[in-house]
C-alpha cells in the first residue's frame, strides 16, 4: 500500500521514485516486520501467558527440557501477521506471485492455528489428527501449484543445481512436484523446531538466500547473464523474503536461548510452506535441499530412526530423533547445538549461492 500510495506521487516529487526499487522496499519490509515483532512481542507473550498457552513437555524427552514447561507457545501469531502486514505495505499488490505466497502463508497459518488451538486451549494434547493436517496441507499446496501452473508465463521445468542444461519439463506433474516441495519444507521446519531458536535461525538464513534468488530470477538482465530461469514479476517475492527474514529476526529476539516464547505449529508450518512456495516460484526448487539442508537432515533423521526402529524391532540409529535431540543426549549444551546448526545453515546457504556460478 505504501508502494501504491507513494510511488504514484513520483511524477510530482522525484524523491518518491525510490519506492519503485525492489531493494529499497525489501529493506523496509524487513525493518517493518522486525519492528512489529520487536514492539508487540512483550505484549503478545503476556497475552499468551494470560491465556495459559504454555508448552506441555513430553516426559520421554531430554531432561533439560522439563524446565521449559509452561513457556508460552503459538508465537507464530506474532510473526505471521507481521509478515503479512509488512508485505501488504511494501509489495506491488497487483503481483500474482506475491498473492500465491500470501495464500500459502494464510492457509498454513490456519492449519497450524487449529492444531495449536486444540492442543493448547482445548487441552486435546495431540491436536489435529495427522492425516487431517496432512490433507489440508496438500490441498492448499495443490491450489497454489495449480494457480502457478495455469499461469502461461510460468515454466513447468525444474532447475537442477550445478547442471545448466538439464531442466526436465514436468507438464501437469509440476503441480504434484510443487506440493512435494511446499508440504515437505513445511513439515521439515516443524520437525526442526525443537530447541530455542533452532528453526528460526535457518529460516532467516533461507529467506535471505531466496531473497537473492528471487531478485536475480526477476531481473531480466541478471538472469540472462547468469543463465538462470527468468521469471517475470518474481522480483516482488524478494520483498516477501525480506519480510520473512525481518519477522524472523524480531521473533528470535524472544525465542533465543533461554526462550521466552516458542513459535508453535502456527509459526513453523506457514514459515516452512512460505519458503517452499518461494523455492517453487523462483524456479530454484531442488536448491531447497541445500538451502534448507538443516531441515532436510532433521526430517531424514526422523524417517531413518522410525524406519529402523520398526524394521529392527526397537533398535535405534540415533540416541533420539530428530537429530538435535541426539546431540543433546550426547551431552552438548543446548546453545551449542543451536549455534552449530546455524553455522552449518550459513555454510549451506553459501554453497547454494555458489550454484549461480558453478554450473
Ligand atoms: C514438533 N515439537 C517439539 C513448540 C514448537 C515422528 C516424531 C519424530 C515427531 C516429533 C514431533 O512431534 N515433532 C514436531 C516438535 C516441542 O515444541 C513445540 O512444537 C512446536 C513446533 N511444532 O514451537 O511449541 C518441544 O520442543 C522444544 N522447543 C524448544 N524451543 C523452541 O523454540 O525447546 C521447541 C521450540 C517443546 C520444547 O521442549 O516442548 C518437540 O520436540 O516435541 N517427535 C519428536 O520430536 C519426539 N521424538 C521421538 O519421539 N523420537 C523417537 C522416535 C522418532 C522413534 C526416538 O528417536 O526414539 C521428541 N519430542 C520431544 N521429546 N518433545 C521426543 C522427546
Amino acid at each position: 500500500m505504501i508502494y501504491h500510495l507513494l510511488y504514484s506521487l513520483h511524477t510530482e516529487i522525484s524523491f518518491f521514485n525510490v519506492f519503485r526499487y525492489i531493494t529499497f522496499r525489501t529493506i523496509y519490509a524487513g525493518l517493518t516486520a522486525f519492528l512489529i515483532c520487536f514492539i508487540l512481542g512483550p505484549w503478545v507473550i503476556e497475552k499468551l501467558r494470560e491465556k495459559q498457552i504454555g508448552q506441555y513437555i513430553r516426559r520421554l524427552g531430554p531432561a533439560s527440557h522439563r524446565d521449559k514447561a509452561g513457556t508460552p507457545t503459538m508465537g507464530g501469531v506474532l510473526m505471521l501477521p507481521a509478515i503479512l502486514i509488512s508485505t501488504l505495505l511494501w509489495v506491488d499488490l497487483t503481483n500474482h506471485y506475491a498473492w500465491v505466497v500470501v495464500f500459502i502463508i494464510v492457509s498454513y497459518f490456519l492449519i497450524g492455528f487449529t492444531d495449536d488451538y486444540l492442543k493448547q486451549i482445548q487441552k486435546r494434547n495431540r491436536g489435529l489428527r495427522a492425516w487431517h493436517k496432512f490433507s489440508m496441507q496438500i490441498l492448499a499446496a495443490a491450489i497454489a501449484g495449480t494457480v502457478l501452473y495455469m499461469n502461461p508465463d510460468f515454466s513447468d521445468t525444474v532447475t537442477i543445481p550445478f547442471f545448466k542444461t538439464v531442466d526436465p519439463e514436468l507438464g501437469a506433474g509440476y503441480i504434484l512436484f510443487a506440493v512435494l516441495v511446499i508440504v515437505g519444507t513445511s513439515n521439515a521446519v516443524n520437525l526442526t523446531d525443537g530447541l530455542d531458536g533452532l528453526a528460526i535461525g535457518p529460516v532467516i538464513i533461507a529467506a535471505a538466500t531466496y531473497m537473492l534468488f528471487a531478485y536475480v530470477a526477476g531481473h531480466v538482465r541478471i538472469a540472462e547473464y547468469l543463465q538462470i530461469n527468468y521469471v517475470t514479476g518474481c522480483g516482488e517475492v524478494t520483498i516477501l523474503c525480506g519480510a520473512i527474514a525481518g519477522a524472523g529476526l524480531g521473533f528470535l529476539w524472544f525465542n533465543t536461548y533461554p526462550a521466552e516464547v516458542f513459535m508453535g505449529d502456527v509459526g513453523s508450518l506457514p514459515l516452512g510452506a512460505a519458503l517452499g512456495s518461494v523455492a517453487v516460484i523462483t524456479k530454484q526448487e531442488i536448491l531447497m535441499i541445500i538451502v534448507g539442508g538443516i531441515f532436510v537432515v532433521e526430517a531424514l533423521s526422523v524417517i531413518l530412526q522410525v524406519g529402523y526402529f520398526k524394521l529392527s524391532g526397537g533398535r535405534r540409529i540415533f540416541k533420539m530423533a530428530p537429530l538435535h535431540h541426539h546431540f543433546e543426549l550426547k551431552g552438548w549444551a543446548e546453545p551449542k547445538v543451536i549455534v552449530r546448526f546455524w553455522l552449518i545453515a550459513i555454510m549451506l546457504a553459501l554453497v547454494a549461492i555458489s550454484t549461480l556460478k558453478l554450473r
